[in-house]
Order: structure tokens, then C-alpha cells, then sequence
């Protein structure tokens, strides 16, 4: 059962192209990277051309291998989101043979055999913005679950790009199941924000691949293990970034972050012999919750949340250190809803990581009311779910179900 990765437009694609630096990426996922403008396709190290989908007005979504590629696909829509989306919605039946046949994967119905899809893509732009909300439309109905991970534009970046973010987000809230927020706002105090892109998307890159990887291949035996070790997926994944209002399921908007600490110093690793060291995954915690991908976030506000943890095997052996179960109490404590998922895996590495996603209703992050206001200085648009999920997480259950 594999999971299908789509990184869209630019940022998208560096985001995609980044996650897949890990050739274990492979054995789980399949990379399919959009773009509508060769060069940056280019730009990307690890996916080569038999995963590249090329997007142009005139033929639509063609594969990377395709004779006079480079050619067709040169222009880019320069920001014009409203152009992209018309694109994608008039070639949406190549997209979705697209997605079946990198999938490897045959039926038209349900069952179709991928078990969670991700959705990578800048708000911002054109290419992205546009396309990927119908793209992931798609993957709707094809009954794919979906997961978008989505970069927000700094304030700076001005009107049009808010426009772009606030009409994308709004097309995009009724199609998937969760939606990831990657804050750009985060690294916008940087004298050269570009510079710090290649980091920043790493460090998003490498805590969605511990996720993935942690919880598909480096998943470990419970009963192997002494401490208090369970085991989540990426279902988990999906729970504990979304909402169930009545009979409704509702994306929820949750922030990434990660933390990370060596398991043992540089002399073990010359003599590796044992010497691994104690780790205090309760500062690991906090510590990833200093870096969460959105700017202004309350830690303390979080409806729901989730945690991976990621450990040599010797942590969770009778003699290992770790205290995982104070770990959950931690993350416990970190959620309105009572609703934490936890989740312990394994990793070959000399690392220990902590990678966390805390899930909030859109009217709790400070960054989407301020792109609203921004957006709507622009233009007459404003972010819908502000007002809309205030209203049903107001409504008792029986209202909700009324509703239906
Ligand atoms: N974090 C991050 N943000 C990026 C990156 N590249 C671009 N951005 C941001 O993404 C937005 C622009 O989106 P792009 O991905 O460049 O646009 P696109 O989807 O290629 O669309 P076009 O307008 O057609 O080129 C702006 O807000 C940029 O600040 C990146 O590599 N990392
Ligand atoms: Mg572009």
C-alpha cells in the first residue's frame, strides 16, 4: 500500500525534493513533483524526470519523460492563482490517470490501493495555490485520504499573495483531511529569507519523513520491549489532525515541529561500543515546541496533538533510560480534547527525535486571521472556516447532528 507524495509549484517542489534525500522515502512513497515551469524542476536533487509532471494551459498534466517536455512546460503562471486552477480543473481526468499509473495502481472506483496521500504546496503563488486544491479534489474522490501541507506567505510578501493563500485555503478546507501549516512569517526577520528556504524546507522535509518512515519501516515490535512503546500510523496521523463535528469530518490546522539529540558522543561514535547516553525526552519535548512551523502559536491552546518518538532500540530495553509514559503525560497536558496520539519507533541512527504536530480550529492561530485581514485589503475575500468552525464547535451534538 503506498503513499503518494505531490509537492506542487516551486516551494512545493523543494519541499518534496528535500523529504526524498532519504532513499527510505522510496520504499514507502511515491513522489510525484508538479510543476508548470521546467527550470525549477531542475532545481531539484534527489527526484528525477520519471517523476515529474509537467502543467501547461495548452496539454495539461504530461509526464516528465515525454519528448519536448522542456519545451511545453516553460512558463509558470507568475503568481496568477485563478489561471492555475482553471488549468488543472479543465485537465483533471489527466491528473488523476497521472496519479493511478505513478501509483502503480489499477480500479477506478474505491479501493484504489494508495493508503494516504500528502499534498506539499506554497499558498503564495500561482502554479501551487492554484492547481493543488483541485488536484487534491481528485484525491477525494478517488477516496484517497489527504493530508496538505501547506506554506503560508509572509506578511510582507503583500496583498496578492495573501489573495492567493486565503482563496486557495478556502477551496482547499472542503477537500482534505488535514491541513499542515508551514509558516513562512518564521523566517521572514532573516536579512535573506531565499537563503534560509533550502533549511527551512529541510527541517519540514526531515519531520514529515520521520513520521512516514518512522511509523511505515522502522516500526517496532511492542512485545520486543520492555518500556512503554506504541505504535502509531499515518491514520493516527490523520486523527489527530482532524475534527469530527456531528457527522462531519473537518480538517483541522496543526504546526510541525521537531527536536533532535545525539544518542552518543563523538568518541562512541569512533569506538561504537555501547556509551549511549541519557536522553531527557521531556526537554526534547519542549524543545520541539519551541520550533513549531508557525509564528504566534499558544502551545497551551492545542485542541488535539501528536507525537513521534524516535529512539535507538537499546532506550526501550529493560536497562534503557527512557520514560515514555511521562513523555505522554507531557503531551496529555498539551491537549484541550484530551486527545493525544503517542507513538514510539526505532532509528538506526545515533538520534533521538522528538517530532510533534499540535492541531488547532483555524480561529486559534493569530497568522490566518492576519492573511484574512491582509486578503481582504486586496480584495473582497476573507478566510471562510474563521467563522465557520467557531460556529459548529459552538453547537451541542444534537444540533450538529440536526445539521445533517
Ligand atoms: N518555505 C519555502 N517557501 C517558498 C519556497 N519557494 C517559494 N516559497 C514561497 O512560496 C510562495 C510562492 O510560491 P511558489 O511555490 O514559488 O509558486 P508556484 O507554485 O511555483 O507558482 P508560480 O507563481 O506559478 O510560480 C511565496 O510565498 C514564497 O515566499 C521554498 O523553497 N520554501
Ligand atoms: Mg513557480
Amino acid at each position: 500500500m503506498p503513499y503518494v507524495f505531490i509537492g506542487v509549484g516551486q516551494c512545493g517542489g523543494g519541499i518534496l525534493d528535500a523529504a526524498f534525500y532519504d532513499r527510505n522515502m522510496f520504499k514507502v512513497a511515491v513522489p510525484i513533483a508538479i510543476n508548470s515551469a521546467t527550470l525549477d524542476l531542475q532545481t531539484m536533487k534527489n527526484l528525477s524526470r520519471e517523476h515529474w509532471v509537467g502543467m501547461s494551459r495548452d496539454r495539461g498534466f504530461i509526464n516528465g519523460t515525454m519528448e519536448g517536455f522542456d519545451h511545453f512546460i516553460s512558463g509558470g503562471y507568475g503568481k496568477n492563482r485563478a489561471k492555475a486552477e482553471e488549468d488543472a480543473l479543465r485537465h483533471e481526468d489527466s491528473v488523476r490517470d497521472i496519479i493511478l499509473e505513478r501509483a502503480r495502481v489499477t480500479g477506478s472506483e474505491e479501493g484504489i490501493g494508495i493508503a494516504v496521500a500528502f499534498i506539499i504546496f506554497a499558498l503564495g503563488g500561482g502554479t501551487g495555490s492554484g492547481a493543488s486544491p483541485v488536484i487534491a479534489k481528485v484525491l477525494k474522490e478517488m477516496g484517497i485520504p489527504t493530508i496538505a501541507v501547506v506554506v503560508l506567505p509572509a506578511s510582507h510578501e503583500g496583498g496578492l499573495t495573501a489573495k492567493n493563500a486565503v482563496e486557495s485555503l478556502n477551496i482547499l478546507t472542503e477537500h482534505v483531511d488535514s491541513i499542515i501549516l508551514v509558516d513562512n512569517q518564521k523566517i521572514a526577520y532573516a536579512e535573506s529569507t531565499e537563503r534560509l528556504f533550502q533549511r527551512y524546507n529541510e527541517y519540514i522535509a526531515r519531520s514529515l519523513r520521520d513520521i512516514v518512515v518512522g511509523t511505515a519501516i522502522e516500526r517496532l515490535n511492542p512485545a520486543e520491549f520492555e518500556g512503554y512503546a506504541p505504535v502509531i500510523d499515518l491514520k493516527d496521523t490523520i486523527a489527530a489532525t482532524s475534527f469530527t463535528l456531528g457527522k462531519r469530518q473537518r480538517p483541522g490546522f496543526a504546526c510541525l515541529g521537531r527536536a533532535s539529540e545525539r544518542t552518543r558522543d563523538l568518541l562512541h561514535y569512533i569506538f561504537p561500543i555501547g556509551g549511549y547516553k541519557e536522553i531527557d525526552v521531556i526537554s526534547l519535548l519542549y524543545r520541539s515546541f519551541m520550533k513549531l512551523s508557525v509564528e504566534d502559536i499558544r502551545v497551551e491552546d492545542a485542541e488535539k496533538n501528536l507525537v513521534l518518538l524516535r529512539l535507538p532500540p537499546a532506550y526501550l530495553t529493560k536497562a534503557g533510560r527512557v520514560n515514555t509514559s511521562m513523555a505522554k503525560k507531557v503531551m496529555e497536558e498539551h491537549s484541550h480534547l484530551g486527545e493525544t496520539h503517542f507513538g514510539v519507533a526505532l532509528t538506526k541512527r545515533n538520534l533521538a527525535t522528538a517530532t510533534v504536530l499540535l492541531t488547532y480550529r483555524p480561529n486559534q492561530i493569530s497568522r490566518l486571521k492576519v492573511m484574512s485581514q491582509l486578503a481582504s485589503q486586496y480584495e473582497d475575500v476573507t478566510l471562510k472556516v474563521l467563522d465557520e468552525y467557531e460556529k459548529d464547535f459552538a453547537l451541542g451534538p444534537k444540533e450538529l447532528e440536526a445539521q445533517e
